[in-house]
């Protein structure tokens, strides 16, 4: 999945399915203002992890006009009876270039910069327990390099790993780091936006 919207912003998908079907799933909506992005990676790996993280998708791009807070809350609840999972959802700013968001679990957040920074998801399992949802704003300059990944990718790597992370283009930095840092026990997926 690839676009490069009209506004400067450059991004792009990239994952590996341990089995046929992969239980990580991503959702990218692009509206004028802002693009709405979700990080959905489904307990466990197959297809009825596929299942789930498929209906987490669609029920972000129904209601993905809520507050981010309020939408987490209604996929917990949406969610619940299932084998559960992670998440990140967040909406970028476009014009302010601030990305607010709310994750929970194991789920990786990271920005490569002048300045680079690794987010701090709150804990818990969407579908069995979650804590009040707090959003967060991530302030971020031209040029950076917003990564976001399920647990299937080893996360501890860091700028030194992938000296070039700055200078490619999305596409290129989420194949690669598939490419470096997929386990291969487990489903990963990875989304890379440049703003
Ligand atoms: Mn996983």
């Amino acid at each position: 999945m690839a676009l490069s919207t009209n506004f400067g912003v450059d991004y792009f998908v990239a994952e590996r399915a341990f089995d046929q079907v992969s239980g990580d799933a991503v959702l990218v909506d692009v509206t004028q203002e802002q693009i709405f992005v979700g990080l959905i990676d489904a307990a466990g790996h197959g297809p009825r992890a596929h299942a789930v993280s498929q209906a987490a998708c669609t029920f972000l791009e129904e209601n993905k006009n809520e507050k981010l807070p309020v939408l987490m809350q209604a996929l917990h609840e949406k969610l619940r009876g299932t084998r559960g999972g992670v998440a990140i959802i967040g909406k970028l700013d476009v014009t302010q270039l601030q990305l607010t968001y709310v994750g929970v679990g194991n789920i990786t957040l990271r920005k490569f910069g002048i300045v680079s920074t690794r987010e701090v998801t709150q804990g818990g399992i969407i579908g069995y327990q979650l804590r009040t949802p707090i959003e967060k704003i991530l302030q971020l300059e031209h040029g950076d390099v917003i990564v976001m990944h399920s647990d299937g990718l080893r996360g501890q790597f860091d700028i030194n790993d992938y000296s070039e992370i700055l200078k490619h283009d999305a596409r290129a930095i989420a194949r690669n780091l598939i490419e470096k840092f997929a386990k291969n026990e487990d489903d990963s997926i990875c989304l890379v936006i440049r703003v």
